[in-house]
């Protein structure tokens, strides 16, 4: 078989790269949940490819003579930016940390591997393009390797055989940058975390309550009033472009979610009566709700800010918010009360905010982007338009919630059992491991809906310091989850290749946490 590339350059060459370094552990307790540590047939493999056979024929690898090539029947070449650059990347990933390293050659070695040969297959470029949903993915390694690399000086590798593909569309991860600023570095080393755990979608909660680091060209006082510092706390347009390029070379998507109605306390810093003005009595407390619905005036500064917000993040979807409305303060307002009166909302302000979304939701539709929103705004009966993706993010019952949100025929990408942000003591990953997004009832077509998931690591606990250790390799579990065969259940064998896995990752730069007590061969400097 020939090797086929399609647009999965990235999986592709995550493969390649994939295997460094093993980790060896000691005896560990034998504990009813984790078996003993111990090799993995499938070594440190993660994601575990949707079909592998890795032969013991093992072939050498030097840096002096290995190098990345384009085939002679790529229909990709040198001019393709994205190619050239994941070819320097990737020979580093291999080659970067075993350079003076001591160390004798093993013996018996057959021969030596001189050249990878990309063949990329899709006829049509997409080397200056975003990856979207529909992206291909998928790619083959006909002898090529499971990256057992086991180093000396030199590097070897198992002669293998890849098919890979992911099994959901959409492995997001959310990230949120409003209750801490996350600076940009920070945002980066994860992007390269996530590409190593092949997640294609960073989702990024920019704002919220807290702060409004977002830099807007049309409405500047957002963050110069809203940011916790308007320099050096704030995302500047270069800083999101950044991001973008750096993802895109990764092939990972960059969905911003710019919450409302609710959410927004530093909005209303820097745009003036954008929020509710909550009352007590007949008297504004000074105090402010959700954006207030009932204004021309906030219409006219959403579709300014969308169309903005929709030129800078060129990926095809914006998400929208919707989520955890407070009517407290919608109620306590005498202007709301006499609106809800004569639009016949009684007192359901459920249906106040549904007017809300729904007035939103037609104007950036008219962007020409699609859109993702909460669960609720699904539940608050909202018109959607059909490509609308849902979020399931309700701890309680999610099973039935994606029944009802695919029954209606809608998209949708599952959160509620990775929040990541919740910890306990042990091996917590285990619970992520676990999950299976499609054990709900419904038909094979809804059960298509389900395009994927999303981890979701909130900040109130979280910014520079702890990130990366606590999102790392929890977050591994449910990339596994996300691209592998649905019947890659083998906790045990996870715990094999994932303790290996998260070395990889600590001999890459990441300071990603121990699963249990052992040690790395490149321990974290
Ligand atoms: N912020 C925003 C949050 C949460 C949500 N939206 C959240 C709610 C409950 C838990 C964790 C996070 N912090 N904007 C809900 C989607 Cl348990």
């Amino acid at each position: 078989m020939n090797p086929a590339l399609g647009w999965g350059t990235t999986t592709f060459l995550l493969l390649l790269a994939a295997v460094v370094c093993h980790g060896h552990v000691e005896r560990q307790e034998q504990w009813e949940e984790v078996p003993q540590l111990g090799e993995s047939r499938f070594g440190s493999l993660w994601p575990l490819p949707q079909n592998v056979v890795i032969s013991p024929v093992a072939f050498m690898l030097r840096s002096s003579s290995f190098q990345i090539v384009h085939s002679a029947e790529s229909s990709a070449g040198p001019g393709c930016s994205i190619l050239q650059s994941a070819f320097r990347r990737y020979f580093e990933y291999m080659f970067g940390y075993t350079k003076n390293q001591g160390g004798n050659t093993k013996k018996g070695q057959d021969s030596e591997v001189t050249e990878l040969q990309v063949w990329i297959t899709s006829a049509d470029s997409e080397c200056d393009a975003y990856p979207s949903v529909t992206s291909d993915e998928s790619c083959e390694f006909p002898e090529p390797m499971n990256f057992l690399i086991f180093f000396t000086c030199f590097l070897f590798i198992n002669k293998t055989d890849v098919q890979d593909f992911p099994r959901f569309a959409h492995r997001g991860l959310l990230l949120d940058s409003s209750r801490h600023f996350l600076p940009v570095k920070v945002i980066l080393a994860n992007l390269e975390a996530m590409a190593m755990n092949k997640y294609n979608v960073f989702h990024w909660h920019i704002v919220d309550d807290n702060s409004f680091p977002y830099e807007s060209t049309v409405f500047p006082d957002l963050s110069r009033k809203g940011a916790y510092h308007p320099y050096t706390h704030i995302y500047t347009p270069t800083d999101v472009k950044m991001v973008i390029e750096f993802a895109r070379m990764r092939g990972i998507r960059v969905i911003s979610e710019f919450d409302t109605p609710g959410h927004t306390q530093s909005w209303g810093k820097g745009q003036m009566d954008l929020l509710t003005s909550c009352y007590s009595g007949e008297n504004p407390t000074g105090s402010f709700g959700p954006v207030n619905p009932i204004l021309n005036s906030t219409y006219d500064f959403m579709a300014k800010f969308f169309k903005e917000v929709s030129l800078v993040f060129p990926d095809t979807y914006i998400h929208l918010g919707g989520d955890e409305v407070d009517f407290t303060c919608w109620k306590s307002n005498p202007d709301i009360q006499a609106f809800m009166q004569e639009h016949g909302f009684d007192k359901d302000f459920k249906k106040l905010e549904s007017y809300y979304i729904q007035k939103l939701l037609d104007i950036v539709g008219s962007t020409k982007k699609g859109y993702m929103i909460w669960q609720e705004v699904f539940d608050n009966g909202v018109k959607l338009k059909p490509d609308t993706v849902v979020e399931v993010w309700m701890g309680s019952n999610y099973q039935e919630e994606l029944q009802n949100v695919t029954a209606a025929g809608f998209s949708t990408i599952l959160s509620a059992p990775w929040y990541l942000d919740y910890i306990s003591y042990g091996q917590d990953w285990q619970r992520y491991y676990k999950v299976e997004p499609l054990a709900f009832k419904g038909t094979d077509a809804q059960k298509k809906l389900v395009i994927g998931g999303e981890a979701c690591l909130w900040g109130e606990y979280v910014d520079a310091t702890n990130l990366t250790p606590r999102l790392w390799p929890r977050a591994s579990a449910v990339a596994e989850r996300l691209w592998s065969n649905q019947n890659v259940t083998d906790v045990g064998d996870a715990y094999n290749r994932l303790t290996q896995h998260r070395c990889r990752m600590v001999a890459r730069g990441i300071p990603a946490e121990p699963l249990f007590v052992g040690y790395c061969d490149q321990e974290y400097k």
